[in-house]
């Protein structure tokens, strides 16, 4: 059955231009939603950017700019490279849009006319870099953050406070009720542990600092003037604000079934602070948080501040950005952290895509055209080779099973194990001769097999690769859609004819690495 489904990627800071780890995340999501799509879903993807907040007035002090005007510097690269990269969303949020500040204020006065908003003063430790506020037993040594590291700052304020504890034991009911809420699993249980250790109030107004949505005017409230909200409050809203979720007569039937994809940095706000402001507004919990591990180099988190991050564009120029979706989702076990080695990236290309897919299709293509005139027919396919045809349906349900399960990587190994069947009917029947001793039929059935592993497989492949996808789908002259997902992958069909076409090496070797290997600082130019 069809369904409405939301993928939310996080909306980035404009602290800074995109790097490896913002694509990896915006990838899995264009990925997760050319998935549902195949199978006949109306996805809406949202991703955009975050540009309140006190770090983002830091940076645009240090380029000279307003923080609106640098906002909109920033902004607009993100933009450019999903667009660069062919990413499909629907929906690009930026927080300075009026509509979502609009949003916000609605519900901090909701929340407020709950009950669950009070004033109040903090005192604490606040890490600019992280924008969170810490208790004195949650930070490392030398009061440095124990997310980033980096020194926090004393800070001491008015503030409102959202009553984050009276939610405690909803929360922990809810991941009971849930038990893959989030995954990896064990990522549940991290949450579990935390919010089980007690919940403390959370300030979510700032007194310090002017960059942020102001609190909406209330006549019963006479300091308003001096509070912005606390930008993980406004940042979160950005979900539900550009669907127009919070005007009065909302129907949610995407956010009933929204999918958050976050890097497991910013779990804690998702899964725990976000939920809370959901049950406070008495609106629906999203379905599944998937939250991701770290991209590395040389083992070390890739940051802005260390200067040791990739720039994506970069090696999208030098290596295809196909190959580098490929790459991204392959190599990181989903929840794992995984590091970016271009040495591990071409291993990749050249055995994997190069081998295993494109050396297949070149050799589909030859044999068909040398024995057949590159006309391929399914007829005696099911006669001759029905073990293979029941392994290959093994294979496709297991790769969905891991989707399903969010483990991509698990995924691509699975469809590879398609590729591999498709290479070893070739070494195991030898359709040369079988040519020789004139069992044609049965040369026929073979290619005829090899297509059909080619076209369920590059249905497959198109969430991971969806133009090379489509080029192996226009070789074998078939189209990817959802018809033909339903037809060859839910009902096992074969096509029954391939009238192939001839196409260069999908993915020509790589010999030696194409980029300096000391890492590009994306640092904003
Ligand atoms: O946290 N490896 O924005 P942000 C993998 N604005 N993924 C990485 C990564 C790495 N080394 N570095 C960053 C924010 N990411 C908030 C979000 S949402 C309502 C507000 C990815 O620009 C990963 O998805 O710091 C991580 O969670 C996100 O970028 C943080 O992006």
């Amino acid at each position: 059955m069809s369904q409405k489904i939301l993928i939310t990627s996080p909306i980035y800071y404009v602290n800074d231009i995109p790097h490896i780890g913002h694509a990896y995340t915006t990838i899995l999501c264009d990925m997760l939603k050319k998935f549902y799509q195949l199978q006949g879903n109306d996805v809406k993807f949202l991703t955009g950017t975050d540009e309140h907040g006190q770090k983002i007035e830091q940076s645009a002090q240090k380029h000279s700019l307003d923080p609106q005007s640098y906002a909109d510097k920033i902004s607009i690269r993100f933009k450019e490279l999903w667009n660069e990269f062919n990413i499909d969303y629907d929906i690009f949020v930026r927080t300075t849009d009026n509509m979502h500040c609009l949003s916000v204020q609605k519900a901090f006065e909701i929340m407020y006319a709950k009950g669950d908003i009070y004033k109040g003063s903090y005192e604490g430790h606040y890490c600019i870099s992280c924008e969170t506020f810490f208790t004195q037993k949650q930070l490392n040594e030398n009061n440095a953050c124990p997310d980033c590291g980096k020194p926090t700052q004393i800070v001491q304020e008015e503030s409102y406070f959202f009553a984050l504890s009276k939610y405690q034991n909803k929360l922990l009911d809810w991941y009971k009720s849930h038990p893959d809420f989030i995954l990896p699993q064990f990522r549940q249980n991290e949450i579990i542990k935390f919010v089980n250790e007690g919940l403390n109030d959370l300030s979510i107004t700032r007194t310090s600092f002017e960059w942020g949505v102001p609190l909406p005017h209330n006549p019963v409230r006479k300091d308003d003037k001096k509070h912005v909200m606390y930008v993980w409050l406004d940042a979160l809203l950005s979900y539900l604000s550009p669907l127009g979720y919070l005007s009065d007569s909302a129907k949610m039937p995407y956010w009933e079934n929204a999918i958050h994809f976050v890097g497991k940095d910013i779990l804690r706000f998702h899964a725990v602070y976000w939920l809370a402001f959901l049950m406070s507004l008495e609106l629906p919990l999203p379905q599944h948080i998937y939250a991701h591990g770290w991209w590395t180099k040389d083992g070390t988190k890739m940051s802005k501040s260390i200067g040791n991050v990739i720039n994506p564009k970069e090696v999208a120029n030098a290596y295809g950005i196909e190959s580098l979706r490929y790459f991204l989702l392959r190599e990181m076990p989903f929840g794992q952290d995984g590091d970016f080695s271009q040495k591990a990236f071409i291993e990749r290309i050249n055995a994997e895509l190069g081998n295993d897919v494109g050396n297949l299709l070149n050799r589909l293509i030859g044999m068909s055209e040398k024995y057949f005139a590159l006309q391929v027919d399914s007829v005696q396919v099911e006669m001759f080779f029905a073990p293979e045809l029941n392994e290959l349906k093994n294979i496709i349900a297991q790769a969905q099973e891991k989707m399903l399960s969010m483990q991509p990587h698990r995924y691509v190994e699975e469809l590879w194990k398609a590729f591999g069947l498709g290479n070893s009917v070739i070494t195991k029947y030898e359709p040369w001769n079988l040519i020789k001793s004139h069992q044609t039929d049965k040369a026929m059935a073979l290619l005829g097999l090899i297509a059909n592993i080619l076209a369920q497989s590059s249905l497959l492949l198109y969430p991971i690769m969806p133009q090379s996808a489509c080029k192996i789908a226009n070789t074998l002259n078939f189209d990817i859609n959802a018809q033909n997902y339903e037809k060859l992958i839910k009902q096992g069909q074969l096509l029954a004819s391939f009238k192939l076409n001839k196409i260069p090496p999908l993915f020509p070797r790589i010999e030696s690495p194409l980029l300096a290997e000391s890492p590009t600082n994306t640092k904003e130019d």
